[in-house]
């Protein structure tokens, strides 16, 4: 590493490693490790899978590649040979902020397990210029700014490969970019981003204004552009359908290179279809092979239902799509034909409108249409797969229960433990060997010491230096200084309802009041919160603005600021989620059950050694019954008691805000005078007025046992022993949890690639 870094840096900038600014060290590391990748092995095999996702959330890339490539810890050597730090280095890397939250993040995890179980698969999606935004805070509220991540060097290699993609009134000529994906001690593969060399970053204004009829120049400008009008609804058209139509092309190019019949594509493709955003590659899979290949309609649809697996992220409608038929009219009318062709097909065989595709409304079903014309149908944690099952697609599960099937996901390892906190990695690498980092479930011999004082102690001595390495890191970004000495509650994730940052702000103010009181905690109490908002998304944006002011207000009272703090993590990504999970004490999975389908965060906190705080949903009813009663916090109502107050329209918030004092008075200090004061009026009355008239994520309903349950955990962090060995299970216990765990299990049930 040393020859090859002094090479590039003298072939670049002139300069030897002592002489070269942080800048030219990461750039010249970057083109040293593309230069290592471009040696590998490229994972092979007769049967090869396409992973199409719209998000695809790498986050920075440089430390995880040297991980998987086994070069880290030369690396590292070699620059404090040469006084420098490689984490300074790793911050002059921009994040490639390509997804939006826990669905993103798991593509990119699942890319690294792929590689690294040596499988043949590739990524597919589109090369957005921005990331997701840029978030800034002023005046208590966020405001949103591009978020450019395409430098000069960047680990984008462009391709000549090129497709026409074919759009109602217009063809566009795309350009395919890769990233390579090295798995750890194994083969690499290859992330696939799809561009249009006429996209224009100039068109971008205030912020992240643009025009939206502009094809040619906007359509990879941005993940997710703002779709509360028409114009953004057919631009996401138009994106899905670029992503999709450059897929199928690829992929029947590549098979046709292979050799491989086209009428026997099944037998060596398969194609993951990662929520509904790519759903088009069905119908223009059969597009291609009946307009193209010769193809007749039947054999076409049979083909493409042997090649195509879904993956379902959510209950929740607003992840449905269902797109007018007016607008794919508009945008892709070449796919309207097939579509009716596949609607009459469902129409002929089923006769239930819950299952057609083409709705009364004539809108088109985009899950029914992978559903029906897939292979497999997957959940991403056993409570979840159950619900679809039983509920939300129980109509489907009727007819094909041989499809239906559970994938709990998982995390790569690499990067939320290797990476995100070595020195963790290096103490379990010293207690019970190597072998976790390629079989997880070796995380196991750590039981052993469950009650070995040594180690217990070690555990929580590593806990408080990641304690303080946020402390020094939140000081530099943010200037604000906390305690290490204090309890890190954590709740990091996408800003939504149904995850109830609102709730944990009740907390706060409850809180805030007993403090107030004279009821002082034994120990001080650090929240931490991270979330963007959907720019679009009012109430998210409100319960922001309620965080911040929160924050305010403790930071300007000495007396409560002394046991309680507030701390709203600016631009929270992947990043940050590096720096802040190895430091967290309790991890906050507090949505409401049934709605959130697996979540990931839960796992990355688990395996560092935090304890969940979480109601009985998505996968923390697994992390449950993994560690038991003693290790993990359960609150709230359950998922049946939340489906049937759903189905019989019985929750009333205001029943419960009227007739509980206690409840009453942390919500109306929502619009307090204190409050308002620091904040504006208008956010904090909506926000109320929307937990009090409606809170349709429930949180009246178990913000009471919450508060309890926190309240209980705070005493029990008191026992130092006993918590520390609920660490220590909760590590022992996360191998399940890998996503190397989790690809097999793809493989073995639905791509069959081994
Ligand atoms: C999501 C779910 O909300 C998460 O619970 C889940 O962990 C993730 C990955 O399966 O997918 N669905 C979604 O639309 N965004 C998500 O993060």
């Amino acid at each position: 590493m040393e020859q090859a870094l002094e090479m590039m840096l003298q072939e670049k900038f002139h300069k030897g490693i002592k002489e070269a600014s942080k800048e030219e060290i990461y750039t010249a590391l970057l083109c040293v490790t593309k230069d290592k990748m471009k040696g590998m092995k490229a994972n092979t095999g007769d049967r090869k899978l396409y992973y199409i996702s719209a998000e695809f959330l790498i986050g920075k890339l440089l430390s995880n590649n040297l991980i998987n490539l086994g070069l880290f810890e030369e690396t590292r050597e070699v620059l404090k040979k040469y006084g420098h730090d490689i984490t300074e280095i790793e911050e002059m890397e921009p994040e490639p902020s390509l997804g939006n939250g826990g669905l993103g993040r798991l593509a990119a995890c699942f890319l690294d397990s792929i590689a690294t179980l040596g499988l043949a698969g590739d990524g597919v999606g589109l090369n957005y210029h921005e990331g997701l935004f840029l978030q800034k805070f002023a005046d208590h509220k966020q405001w949103e700014d591009k978020n450019p991540w395409i430098t000069e060097n960047s680990w984008l290699t462009k391709t000549d490969r090129h497709f026409q993609v074919p759009f109602k009134d217009f063809t566009l000529t795309s350009t395919m970019y890769d990233i390579d994906v090295p798995g750890y001690e194994s083969g690499c593969n290859k992330l696939h981003l799809f561009d249009l060399d006429t996209v224009d970053e100039g068109l971008i204004h205030d912020g992240i204004q643009f025009d939206k009829t502009d094809i040619r120049k906007n359509l990879t400008l941005f993940l997710y552009p703002d779709d509360s009008d028409e114009a953004g609804h057919l631009l996401r058209i138009y994106q899905q359908y670029f992503m999709v139509s450059n897929a199928a092309q690829l992929i029947i190019r590549e098979a046709e290179e292979r050799g491989v019949n086209l009428y026997h594509l099944h037998e060596h493709v398969c194609i993951q279809i990662n929520d509904t955003h790519p759903t088009m590659v069905i119908p223009e899979l059969i597009r291609i092979l009946t307009s193209e290949k010769g193809f007749n309609m039947d054999t076409a649809v049979d083909v493409v239902r042997k090649t195509c697996a879904y993956t379902n992220h959510t209950i929740l409608a607003e992840a449905l799509e269902k797109w007018p038929v007016a607008y794919l009219e508009q945008v892709v009318p070449q796919l309207m034909p097939i579509i009716r062709d596949l609607d009459a097909r469902v129409r002929r065989d089923f006769h239930d409108e819950r299952v057609y595709i083409i709705d009364e409304q004539n809108r088109v079903h985009m899950a029914h249409i992978d559903i029906h014309y897939g292979y497999a149908v997957n959940g991403v944690a056993a409570l979840h797969t159950e619900i679809l099952k039983e509920s939300e697609l129980k109509p489907f599960y009727d007819i094909y229960p041989e499809k239906f099937n559970n994938k709990t996901n998982g995390i790569t390892f690499r990067r939320w433990l290797l990476h995100c906190n070595h020195r963790l990695a290096d103490y379990l690498k010293e207690l019970i060997g190597e072998g976790f980092v390629k079989d997880a479930s070796q995380l196991e011999k750590l039981l052993e010491y469950q009650n070995d004082e040594k180690v217990l102690a070690q555990l929580k001595e590593i806990k408080k230096e990641a304690k303080i390495e946020l402390k020094n890191y939140l000081k530099m970004t943010q200037g604000i200084e906390i305690d290490e000495n204090s309890v890190f509650d954590i709740q990091i994730k996408r800003l939504h309802e149904y995850k109830r940052q609102q709730m944990n702000a009740l907390y706060a103010i409850y809180k805030y009041k007993e403090i107030k009181k004279g009821n002082l905690p034994k120990r001080p109490v650090t929240m931490i919160f991270g979330a963007k908002a959907a720019p679009a998304y009012t109430i998210a944006k409100d319960i922001i603005h309620l965080i911040l002011c929160l924050q305010e207000l403790i930071e300007k009272d000495p007396e409560v600021r002394k046991y309680l703090r507030i701390v709203m993590v600016e631009n929270y990504n992947v990043t940050k989620a590096e720096k802040l999970i190895p430091a967290c004490d309790i991890s906050e999975q507090i949505s409401l059950a049934s709605k959130e389908a697996s979540g990931t965060g839960n796992m990355k906190f688990m395996l560092n050694g935090a304890v969940t705080l979480g109601t009985e949903d998505g996968a923390n009813v697994e992390i449950h019954e993994l560690v038991g009663d003693d290790n993990i916090y359960i609150f709230g109502e359950k998922s049946e008691k939340v489906i049937d107050l759903y189905a019989n329209a019985s929750y009333c918030s205001k029943d419960i805000y009227e007739n509980d004092p206690m409840v009453e008075e942390l919500v109306d200090f929502i619009i307090s005078k204190d409050l308002i004061r620091i904040g504006d009026p208008v956010n904090l009355g909506r926000l109320y007025k929307e937990i009090v008239g409606k809170d349709w994520f429930m949180t009246l309903l178990d913000v009471k046992d919450y508060i309890r349950t926190k309240e209980q955990m705070l005493e029990d962090y008191e026992d130092e022993k006993s918590w520390a060995k609920k660490m220590l299970v909760n590590i022992a216990k996360a191998g399940f949890f890998s996503s190397d765990r989790t690809i097999a299990e793809y493989d073995r049930d639905i791509w069959h690639l081994s």
